[in-house]
């Protein structure tokens, strides 16, 4: 997969480039990244980027041009198909399944904004899609693309070692992970659950399976609505339910009270 940034601050993708999964796919080769700096891209002697905001207040705005001899730049060297995504505070929250298909194309362009943001007439001109990874500001857009760029690229082949099935893991089925635990057995009050220490492979399952489904229904109910469970599901899922019945509904009591 090839990726291309837009940066105004190119070196923090270091970050990502010299340690971790990431910097493991751009050596196995699954993976190429290209920065390109819009400042590069300007003409004056200031090499400016960006101007003040029409209609007033505070801040600056990225200007259009820069933006889009670099975008041009990019494209360039892009895969064909390769879409256009600007990070932002206002896109589609990013989530696993929406890595796990960008990691299916062949090439990405992610735009990250600095400032107060990006003229307007270029993000319609120019961006397929808008994305956001949670509902908070931060000063530009390089850390989310970091966090989109790191889960990408645990599913390119190749980069999850051993393509030890992810399938294991938190969120793909949309569920919350088990609880891990490793030696020693004992740390101060508290032991590894005897379900674990057992041997039992199937018991070892069953019993990761009921944490998974309970922290899930306990943390993140919004994760299980809607979806259809066999047998087993069904009744690790009444089990925990049943654990946390009385509970949840005092809270509810508890939360009315206080208004
Ligand atoms: C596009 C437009 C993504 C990108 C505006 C980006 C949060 C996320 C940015 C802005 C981002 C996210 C520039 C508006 C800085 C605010 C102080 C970059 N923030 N910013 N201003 N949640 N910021 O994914």
């Amino acid at each position: 997969m090839w990726l291309g940034v837009l940066t105004l601050l190119p070196e923090m993708f270091a970050a990502v480039t010299q340690e971790g999964v990431f910097a493991r796919a751009l050596s196995a080769g699954s993976l190429s990244l290209e920065c390109f700096n819009p400042r590069d891209f300007t003409e004056d002697k200031h090499r400016t980027v960006d101007d003040r905001p029409y209609g007033g207040g505070p801040g600056m705005v990225m200007m259009v041009e820069p933006l889009q001899r670099a975008l041009d730049a990019a494209k360039a060297k892009a895969p064909k198909g390769t879409q256009v995504i600007l990070m932002s505070p206002q896109g589609q929250r990013f989530d696993q399944q929406m890595a796990i298909t960008a990691s299916q194309h062949a090439g990405l362009i992610l735009i990250c904004g600095r400032y107060e943001g990006i003229d307007e007439r270029f993000v319609s001109q120019y961006v397929d899609s808008e994305w956001s990874v949670g509902d908070y500001v931060l000063s530009g857009g390089e850390l989310p693309a970091m966090t989109v760029m790191d889960a990408i690229s645990r599913h390119l082949p190749g980069t999850l070692g051993n393509q030890r099935s992810v399938i294991d893991e938190s969120h793909l089925d949309g569920t919350l992970d088990y609880p891990h635990y490793t030696r020693p057995e004992i740390v101060g009050a508290q032991v590894v659950p005897s379900q674990l220490m057992s041997g039992d492979h199937n018991r070892t399952k069953r019993y990761r399976r009921a944490l998974a489904l309970q922290r899930t229904l306990e943390r993140r109910p919004d994760l299980l609505t809607g979806r259809l469970f066999d047998p087993l599901d069904r009744q690790l899922l009444t089990a925990a339910a049943l654990q946390l019945g009385p509970h949840t509904v005092e809270e509810e009591r508890e939360k009315k009270q206080d208004h």
